[in-house]
Formats: C-alpha cells, structure tokens, sequence
C-alpha cells in the first residue's frame, strides 16, 4: 500500500521507492533476493501467494510493481530479455493476423519478427510510421498489433505515439511502444494511448551494463492476464538477483538521464559543427524531422545518436569506432558508461543490407550511446577519433 502511494509523487521520488517498503519480517530496506525455486504450501493450494517461481517470485513481483509505477500504468510483468518480452506479445497473436512495424527498429527486433514468427504464419507490414498516412493505408482487417519503436534504433526517427493510439484504437488493434530509447523518465507511452509499453530493461533501467532483462507494462486487466499466461506458460522469467539489480537501477535513472540528456546536447552540438561530419542523427536538433513531435512527447531528447562521415564507407566508420579511448566499442546502450557501435555490422546486421539502406542504416553509420561521464572528456575522445 505504500507504493501505492508513491504513485502521487514526483517521478524522482517514485523512481527512489518504487516497490520498495521494508521487508515485512526484517525490516530491511532493500528488497531481499528470493532466491527459492519453490515455496512452502500449508496444504494444497494454500500458500502464502507463491507456489512456483516461473509463475510468482517475491523480488520478481516488487520489480513488477515498480515498472507498473514508472510507466503510471497498472501492471508490469519482468522477462528474462527485451526480446522474450516482445516475443510474449506476439503470442498474443494467432497465424493470419497482421502487424504493422517500421523496418527501422532494433535488429534483433526485426529477426525475432522475420526469422522466428512469420513462420507461424503472422504478417509483419514493414511501413514508415514516422507517417500517419502511411499506417491508416496498412490496416487491414487483420491488423491486429502496431509496433512502434521511438525514437528508433539506430536512426532517432520520432513516431507520434497519440496518433498511432487513434488509428491502432480506430482499427481495433493493439499499439505496443518500445520505449527502450527514451525511458520512462523521458516519456511514457501510456498516457498517450499505447495498450502496451515494452521495455529493453537490459539499457536504462538497469544502467550499468550488468543484466539481461526485458518489461511489459499495460492497463487493461485481461490483457495483462494474457500476458501473464504467456510469461508462465513459455517461462521466460528473470532470476530474483537480477530483478534485484534492475530494482535497484530504477532508484538513479532520473539523476543518469538527465547526464545522459546533457551529454546527448553538447555531442550532437559537437558533431553537427565538426568538417568531418556529414548528417548527425539526434531528436534533440531542430534539424531532425520528428523533433517538434519528439518535444511533445518527450521531456528531454536523450543520450543516443547516430552519426555519418562526409566519407560514408564502412573504411572511414571503422577507423573511427575503434580509435576512441573512453568510448568503447560494443553493442547495447544506456549504460553509465559511452559505447560505440556499428550498426551495419554488428546491431543491425540481421536486417538484410538493402533493407536497411532505406532506412538511411548505410554501411557508414555511427551509433553512440552516451553515458553520464563528464561531455569534455566525450567530446575530446571523438576529436581525436575523427582526426
Ligand atoms: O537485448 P534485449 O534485452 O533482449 O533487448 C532487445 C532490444 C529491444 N528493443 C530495443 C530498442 C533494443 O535496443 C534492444 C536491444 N538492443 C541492443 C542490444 C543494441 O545494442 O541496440
């Protein structure tokens, strides 16, 4: 009850207690690791609300309560991966049924999409939803799910979540935003119409690069009952100590992303000035074409960007992605630490080429994922990395 009403406050004070009231038989202030596979029954079927830790985990259950909390939806459900989350909407579906998605998302997205699920017979229409009209001309009686990443990975394109929510309700189809990229402190797609938020927990939410994790978060009860069943029957739970380090992640994510956000502002300043750089791939600039949407909707612009060279070849990109010192080069984002990635090769590399040359991924590209070190320092490691 006492996180209930946490739900009143500000978003730092939500993110500091979320699911987190002392433990009721010790006291301790930190949600304790249930690391138990079962529990005890009185009898058959009387239990204290755990029987099983696929279906219910005490660490597991706080987590939930809390992604419930920062997104200011009902319920929250924890996946072991970004991927097993998505994976679990997708099986809301049955073969014949559409869903429309824009190509450029997270490769992995993409794959799970094209590899895993068409399949079992569910279509996917790959259309721009960065363009309303484009989305209402793609339903079809059978549209069934609109999924929209925003901003995108690893273009920064900006989707009006609103307006997708009217033509997604409209059509009688569900709308799931991947809110990997903002977060739920720069932007919660909830309270713009979304059915479902889903969550990469992997990135921001945990933000130190040490956990594997994905969320579900929704208002609607027999939704959430249908995912629920999905998260039980296919058993792609997180362990309690990582639920335990995604907790305790959510307690800083407003102090990092604001650094996150500062740092964001004055590296894309730094590069849309640099000779070397050709076009700088941030929703914050107004040069971006989603930026007067990504205001609306977005409390702050955040600290991912791609960038290309003048010299778009994939010869220019990689002497640049491995001459940096404090950047270092991997995959994945939001951590407290700066990363470098080549999308064309590595994140992305599942997207067939001339799939993702439409989309703007040229071989050339450069994503950051800023951290919240000092912006000199950042900003000194790709002046030297560009020279
Ligand atoms: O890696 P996992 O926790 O399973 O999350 C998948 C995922 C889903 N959605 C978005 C927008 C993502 O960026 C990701 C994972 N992305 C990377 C690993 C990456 O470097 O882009």
């Amino acid at each position: 009850m006492a996180t209930e009403n946490f739900r009143l406050k500000k978003q730092g004070t939500q993110y500091v207690h979320a699911g987190a009231e002392p433990d009721p038989s010790t006291g301790a202030i930190m949600t304790p690791i249930f690391q138990t596979s079962t529990f005890v029954q009185d009898a058959p079927g009387v239990n204290k609300g755990f029987e099983y830790a696929r279906s219910q985990n005490p660490t597991r259950t706080k987590l939930e309560e809390a992604l419930a909390i920062i997104e200011n939806g009902n319920y929250g459900l924890a996946f072991s991966s970004g991927v097993a989350a998505t994976d679990a909407v997708i099986k809301l579906l049955n073969p014949g049924d559409e869903v429309i998605a824009a190509a450029d998302m997270y490769g992995g997205t993409y794959r799970l999409f094209t590899k895993v699920f068409e399949r079992f017979g569910i279509k996917f229409i790959y259309v721009d939803t960065t363009n309303t009209a484009a989305v209402e001309n793609a339903i079809t009686g059978k549209t069934k799910l609109i999924w929209v990443e925003t901003p995108t990975n690893p273009m920064m394109n900006i989707t009006d979540i609103a307006a997708m929510a009217g033509i997604a309700k409209k059509a009688k189809a569900w709308l799931c935003v991947d809110n990997t990229f903002a977060s739920p402190y720069l932007q919660n797609p909830l309270n713009l119409g979304a059915d479902i938020v889903m969550h990469s927990s992997t990135k921001y939410l945990s933000g130190h690069s040490d956990v594997i994790q994905g969320a579900l978060v929704m208002n609607n009860k027999e939704l959430r009952d249908q995912l629920y069943f999905i998260q039980k029957s296919c058993g792609a739970v997180p362990g309690p100590f990582d639920c335990f380090l995604v907790l305790r992640g959510i307690k800083t994510l407003h102090v990092r992303m604001r650094q996150h956000c500062e740092n964001g502002r004055q590296v894309a300043a730094f590069l849309h000035a640099h000779p070397k750089v050709d076009k700088v791939f941030w929703c914050g600039l107004e040069s971006n074409p989603g930026y007067e949407i990504a205001k609306k909707q977005m409390k702050d612009f955040g600290g991912m960007m791609s960038f290309t060279l003048k010299d778009d070849s994939q010869e220019a990109a990689l002497k640049v992605l491995t001459s940096t010192r404090v950047f270092s080069l991997a995959e994945s984002l939001g951590g407290v630490e700066s990363l470098i990635n080549h999308p064309a090769t590595m994140t992305h590399a599942s997207i067939p080429r001339e799939e993702r040359l439409k989309t703007g991924l040229t071989d050339g590209l450069i994503r950051l994922s800023l951290g919240i070190e000092d912006p000199e320092d950042l900003i000194a490691d790709l002046n030297q990395a560009l020279a």
